[in-house]
């Protein structure tokens, strides 16, 4: 290790970083940008995404207002394991209850948490339709699903937001570099 990374690392002050928003709002994009801007600048940093979780440890669970607590409750709890361990952590999942977010904000100290929403249109999203799963929603072909027939509950008080319609991911990658890491 170089002295010049030792020292980023000690000085480093460890965040989980929170994307909230509907499916295809950029919460992932975002995150992934954010991830290689902090990786180039020396920093250890984890990005835990909803979708991959699902795939492996969250595998047993739905969309069922119960089974997205218990997603949040776990990616929560791993995402300040990581941070303890020492990394910038940065969370991208719907995560469209209230309380499971603030559930999540309480297993960090202040300012360690910033949530961000990713307040892209439901119009929009469903115009980008990414995965086909508006479509597929729309037809009833899955149901429970985010702003369709399961409620997205927006953040009142995020510590900052973006519109990805009129906000270049760029943009906010750097609104966010700025406003949380070159204090
Ligand atoms: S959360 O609500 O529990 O936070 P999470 O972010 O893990 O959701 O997973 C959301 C992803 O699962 C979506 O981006 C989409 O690809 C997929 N998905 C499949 N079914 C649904 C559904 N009914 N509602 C929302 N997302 C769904």
């Amino acid at each position: 290790l170089k002295v010049a990374s030792v020292e980023k690392l000690v000085q480093q002050k460890p965040y989980c970083i929170w994307f909230t928003g509907l499916s295809g709002a950029g919460k992932t994009t975002l995150a992934v940008q954010l991830k290689h801007r902090l990786q180039v600048a020396g920093l250890p940093v984890y990005h835990l995404d909803g979708d991959k979780l699902r795939d492996g440890i969250n595998q047993d669970l739905g969309f069922s207002v119960v089974d997205r607590t218990e997603n949040i409750r776990r990616i929560s709890e791993i995402a300040r394991l990581m941070m303890d361990a020492g990394l910038i952590v940065l969370v991208s999942c719907i995560s469209p209850y209230r309380t499971d977010r603030h559930n999540a904000r309480q297993l960090f100290d202040t300012g360690q948490f910033i949530e961000i929403y990713v307040n892209t249109p439901l119009a929009e999203c469903e115009r980008r339709d990414v995965k086909g799963l508006y479509a597929k929603a729309r037809r009833g072909e899955i149901t429970e699903f985010t702003a369709i027939d399961s409620p997205y509950e927006p953040p009142r008080s995020p510590e900052m937001q973006f519109n990805t319609t009129n906000q270049s991911v760029q943009e906010c990658v750097e609104l966010i570099l700025s406003s949380v890491f070159t204090k």
